[in-house]
């Protein structure tokens, strides 16, 4: 059945990847798949914002948008699964200071990466422009990343701001966001958006049971520590993550031990200008289309 009808406007074209995408069956195939992010894409609460208000303007927009999901996945599924990687994040021999400054022994014992991934890509690069850095120590998660930028922008506004003004976002300029999900027993993640002013913001999402995400709260009360600082070449950044804030996986009385696994994406957001709507983003390992695409997050173990 097609669900939009009645228009000319609109290529014919889109209108037929549109309506490809809203088929029945299309999120059921993806479904449990890294193409469940947009094979949900149908089922998306803008759909039914159009057809309660189906006038020109939002339907033309619905309709790109949605054409633009089903390329993504047509893309995704040629480009097949890709192989996960299962990162080991070592325990420190101690904590790590968090002042944005990756320096001495600190982050000695910790897992070390260097080089990105463009979203939607396999092949590793800019293996002279990042290094990533992961471990854990009692009962917080620790990450560094330092990057070289000859340009380096930052923009400071967060939630918290009156209106939140959305031309003045963290990562609508360079910084660094991780995204945690605690269990694949629930949809329930986290995302921790820092620069290199110090500039942070936590937030709180839940994949709807239809459709994309939802933001519970955009600014998240937490005690975790995130710093950021422009170095010469480039900048640096720090977090401690108290993982004991994931209440789904850590209840009362148990606490993060060696084993415990987590998924997680840790997105380079690289602007040439801010703010920068084109800003190109990377990942330390490969991921499609976006942080928030939960079902395609790296597993992460703690380890000795
Ligand atoms: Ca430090």
């Amino acid at each position: 059945m097609s669900l939009i009808t009645g228009c000319c406007s609109v290529d014919s074209v889109i209108e037929k990847k549109a309506n490809a995408l809203l088929k029945e069956g299309v999120y059921v195939k993806h479904k449990g798949k890294t193409t469940e992010f947009y094979g949900r894409y149908g089922l998306l609460d803008d759909n039914r914002r159009f057809l309660l208000n189906p006038v020109a303007e939002n339907r033309q927009k619905l309709l790109c948008s949605l054409a633009d999901a089903y390329d993504k996945l047509l893309a995704a599924e040629k480009r097949g699964e890709v192989q996960k990687e299962t990162v080991k994040v070592p325990r420190l021999p101690a904590a790590p200071v968090i002042d944005g400054n990756v320096g001495g022994q600190e982050w000695e014992k910790a897992f070390r990466k260097d080089g990105e991934y463009p979203l939607d890509e396999t092949v590793l690069c800019n293996r002279e422009k990042i290094r990533w850095f992961m471990g854990w120590f009692k009962d917080k998660l620790y990450i560094a990343v330092q990057v070289k930028d000859k340009a380096v922008f930052s923009l400071p506004g967060t939630c918290a701001e009156a209106g939140y003004p959305p031309w003045n976002r963290i990562y609508l300029a360079d910084c660094i966001e991780f995204f945690i999900r605690p269990t694949v027993k629930t949809e329930h993640y986290y995302e921790f958006l820092v620069n290199a002013d110090g500039n942070t913001q936590i937030s709180d999402h839940v994949m709807q049971d239809v459709g994309f995400w939802r933001t519970i709260n955009r600014l998240r009360p937490s005690v975790a520590v995130g710093k950021g600082r422009k170095t010469g070449d480039g900048f640096c950044v720090e977090w401690e993550i108290p993982l004991l804030e994931f209440v789904e996986q850590y209840l009362p009385g148990k606490v993060p031990q060696a084993g415990d696994t987590f998924t997680f994406a840790l997105v380079h957001i690289d602007a040439s200008a801010a703010p920068d709507r084109r800003a190109k983003r990377f990942t330390m390992c490969p991921l499609l289309w976006e942080g928030h695409n939960i079902f395609d997050y790296t597993s992460a173990v703690l380890a000795e």
